[in-house]
């Protein structure tokens, strides 16, 4: 016989999620690997650029590659000793057009690439955090600091 104990109990476990829903919570870390590496022969590396990722001396790793829509919160670390990186958050239609780029700045046209909120410019071992609404759909997070996306600075996440 089931106790009546055991059915609130479970009860409530069902329902508890949706009372304390608060959004999705995605813990970010900004990485680099690039001491002492010449970090001129790694560019291309852009999300639509089709360079080899596994050589990529920096990125940006996530605890989770889906999220709820609504809110979702940005916790970001960047693990680096050395260099300031940062978190921007931009809509795209898929994960083979590249970003618009500014050849000459070298990094991604914020503005045309649509910028949705970020974490600017974290001095090495430094969090920061950012909270969005959003919608169902694709989104890349990447670094903007000059040549770092092209160094592999970036990951997606998708909204669902
Ligand atoms: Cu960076």
């Amino acid at each position: 016989m089931t106790s009546l104990k055991g059915v609130c109990a479970a009860a409530l476990i069902v329902i508890a999620p949706n009372l304390a829903w608060a959004g999705t919570t995605i813990n970010v870390k900004l990485n680099d690997k690039a001491d002492g590496m010449d970090m001129s022969k790694m560019m291309g590396l852009g999300m639509g650029m089709h360079g080899d990722m596994k050589t990529a001396p920096m990125s940006i790793t996530t605890s989770n590659k889906f999220a709820v829509q609504g809110k979702v919160t940005f916790n970001v670390t960047n693990l680096s000793k050395t260099m300031i990186h940062e978190m921007i958050v931009a809509p795209i239609k898929d994960e083979s057009t590249a970003l618009p780029y500014v050849d000459a700045e070298n990094r991604v046209d914020e503005d045309k690439a649509g910028d949705l909120g970020e974490v600017s410019e974290l001095d090495p071992g430094k969090t920061g955090s950012l909270t969005l609404e959003m919608k169902p759909g694709k989104y890349i997070l990447y670094c903007n600091v000059p040549a770092h996306y092209a160094m592999g600075m970036w990951t997606i996440l998708e909204v669902k």
